[in-house]
């Protein structure tokens, strides 16, 4: 039976179809977990109960598991997009023009991709999921407190991404024609492989290869599949907690200072040394700090970018904000920016989603300028 009646007919496949017809001239491919951000507020006591940092993100064990049904429960849940490197996709594709992003991660056949699929149309985001047949669409408790967002992820689907899926070879063919890759660190939990077949390709072809740490638990624990991934990495971006968590790992425990954590990366082994190597640290309302480690000379290029400051009343919620802002930066970078324009523009961009529900950007679009 063709497919098209198969998932007519089963109630619970989708009402829409998860495999855009692809262009397959895609600058920027994005891996990731693409997750539905079942998003509430909570307090301090809601958090300690499932013993849950302020500010994280957490595989959840079975302990955590209730969490959703409250969460669907509550009269002011928000369902939205969400999935880290999904949501840098769509915020890529927001500034850039049409057919630009080429997303991939696993997905089920039910409402909640139905859902992330609403929103990837929205912003024009083209998606090329693994779809499974008997397994749900990952979901992410986004748990609102203040100024705060607690992040406790149940990936189901996520989880069963295989390498072989890029390999298709519709799949491979938009690989091939692309120019720069983003992953998602999130995505060391599921397939380490998938990220080292876009890896290779990058530096086989002198291309760029962007990888987000995403969590401190990704350095903290999944140090060894990090490792072997940063040698092809071009660009890395983290925040403080997770340039903290790196050092920790790392055997740089002294090490408090942002600087030196960022030159320890940009200077580790490089596969493709026909480009230098770029670590970005953003630090909340803090200024941004980008190393590159300029191999010729052997020295370290240290720069500082002041954030755009919004007032913290207009502050919706900073569920995606570092998602936007690496959205923004490598939307910057297909532009062709520079480092500092890049950034800027990702700084931008962060802004414009703290002031949306969840990973989200205004409608309508609003044109980034220097
Ligand atoms: C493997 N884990 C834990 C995750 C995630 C995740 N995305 C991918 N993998 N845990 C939370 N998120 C997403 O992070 C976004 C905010 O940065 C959430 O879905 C949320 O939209």
């Amino acid at each position: 039976m063709p497919p098209l009646f198969t998932s007519l007919i089963n109630p619970r496949n989708t009402r829409l179809f998860h495999t855009t017809t692809l262009k397959m001239t895609y600058q920027l491919i994005a891996l990731g977990n693409p997750l539905l951000d079942i998003q509430f507020n909570v307090d301090k006591a809601y958090l300690d109960k499932y013993d849950l940092k302020e500010n994280d993100a957490i595989l959840v064990e079975e302990k955590h598991m209730p969490i959703f049904g409250e969460g669907l429960a509550n009269p002011n849940v928000k369902l939205v997009a969400g999935g880290a490197a999904q949501n840098s996709a769509r915020g890529a594709q927001y500034i850039l023009p049409p057919k630009s992003v080429l997303y991939f991660g696993a997905v089920g056949k039910d409402v909640y991709a139905d859902k992330l699929t609403e929103a990837n149309n929205k912003y024009g985001l083209d998606t090329a999921y693994q779809v499974l047949d008997d397994v749900p669409t990952g979901k992410c408790a986004a748990l609102i407190n203040g100024n705060n967002r607690s992040l406790a992820t149940d990936l189901s689907a996520c989880n069963h991404f295989k390498p072989a899926h890029l390999q298709k070879p519709e799949n491979w063919a938009s690989i091939e024609k692309a120019s720069y890759f983003y992953i998602g660190g999130f995505h060391l939990t599921v397939s380490p492989e998938a990220i080292e077949l876009l890896g290779k390709h990058a530096a086989k072809e002198n291309k760029t290869f962007v990888v987000n740490f995403s969590a401190p638990f990704i350095p903290e624990f999944f140090k060894a599949p990090l490792d072997n991934t940063l040698k092809y990495t071009d660009i890395v971006i983290a925040n403080e907690s997770e340039a903290a968590a790196y050092a920790k790992s790392h055997g740089l425990e002294n090490t408090t200072d942002v600087v030196e954590i960022a030159k320890a990366i940009a200077a580790l082994p490089k596969v493709n040394t026909k480009k230098d190597r770029t670590v970005i640290f953003t630090q909340g309302t803090e200024e941004t700090v980008a190393v590159t480690y300029v191999q010729a000379t052997k020295e370290y290029k240290v720069q500082k970018f002041p954030v755009h400051v919004l007032d913290s009343k207009l502050i919706e919620d900073t569920n995606g904000a570092g998602d936007a802002f690496a959205g923004g930066f490598i939307a910057g970078l297909v532009q062709g920016k520079d480092l500092a324009g890049s950034i800027d523009q990702g700084q931008w961009l962060a802004k414009l989603s703290i002031q949306e529900v969840g990973p989200s950007f205004p409608f309508p679009k609003q044109t980034y300028t220097n």
